[in-house]
């Protein structure tokens, strides 16, 4: 066992190879097979290589496993399977780097939080891999096409995704009126009503997942990316909806940019990592993308 820092405070470190927490699930999404493109004004770029994102928005366990704390402001007793939120950007970027030295990855974030994306650890996606992981399909229409929705389809339901009055069994306990990771999948809760879920009312979803398999990247709570509004400020774009919008956004509209010490009962995150980051030209074209994004 070796106990590796990831930055020199004894805050962030981690015993290598410990596998602090469980495995975080992941679905892969290949590159090269996408175009990008201009969507609703806002241009999103190709992404010419593969990357593993999570397949559901990090929970409030798997955060707790590796940090020690529940910081999220849902609190109830099954609060291990709702997303982790009420965590500022800098608290995603030290999560991710403990994770990584705990699953034996190279940390992503240096001392001042730069990303350096040659190595193969965790980190929040750029807002084109986000972009891609919630809306390319490589089979719509025979030949590939991006949908609105982050679950493969042009429009919504309540049974799609969480929102604002959506009818999910938890809109009745409380802010934050989040559901748990991966709650549509097609099942159908509490049959015949009074069951252990929420507030007990039967509930049935469509499944969520999208072409990649991958949750809730439309819905029930925002997410943090690695993306900088602008080069001169720490704003973070975030993307996606929350249980308290009232309806969906579209995968390429943004929520705008918070603060890196900003913290929200409305904002999560999906991770992601390139497993090989230093083969190809990838590294180069994502190091470029990453600094005049704006
Ligand atoms: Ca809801
Ligand atoms: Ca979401």
């Amino acid at each position: 066992m070796k106990k590796i820092c990831a930055f020199g405070l004894s805050a962030l470190c981690a015993v290598s190879g410990s596998a602090l927490g469980g495995t975080i699930p992941t679905s892969f999404v290949p590159g090269g097979d996408d175009p990008g493109g201009v969507f609703g004004g806002r241009t999103y770029e190709a992404v010419p290589y593969g990357f593993s994102i999570s397949t559901n928005l990090v929970s409030q366990l798997e955060f707790f496993e590796v940090m020690g704390t529940y910081p999220s402001a849902y609190s109830r007793p099954d609060r291990d399977v709702h997303p982790v939120e009420r965590v500022s950007w800098i608290g995603t970027a030290t999560f991710a780097n403990l994770k990584s030295i705990a699953d034996g990855f190279e940390p992503v974030y240096g001392a001042d939080w730069t990303p350096d994306y040659s190595k193969n650890g965790w980190r929040l996606p750029t807002v084109d891999e986000w972009f891609k992981a919630a809306a390319w399909d490589p089979t719509r229409g025979g030949t590939g096409g991006y949908w609105t929705y982050g679950f493969g389809r042009d429009s919504f339901s309540p049974a799609d995704a969480n929102y604002w009055a959506s009818g999910d069994p938890f809109e009745t306990t409380g802010n934050p009126r989040t559901t748990p990771v991966g709650f549509y999948d097609g099942s159908l809760y509490n049959p015949g009503g009074g069951g252990p879920t929420g507030d007990g009312s039967e509930f049935i979803t469509n499944p969520n997942s999208n072409y990649y398999g991958i949750h809730d990247l439309s819905g029930n709570v925002r997410e943090w990316t690695n993306t900088r509004e602008a080069p001169t400020n720490n704003n973070y774009v975030v993307h996606s909806s929350a249980w308290g919008d009232v309806g969906l956004r579209a995968n390429w509209e943004r929520v705008g940019g918070f603060d890196w010490n900003h913290a929200s009962d409305s904002i999560g995150f999906h991770l992601v990592r390139v497993p090989e980051p230093a083969t190809g030209l990838a590294l180069g074209l994502l190091g470029l993308l990453a600094l005049r994004r704006r």
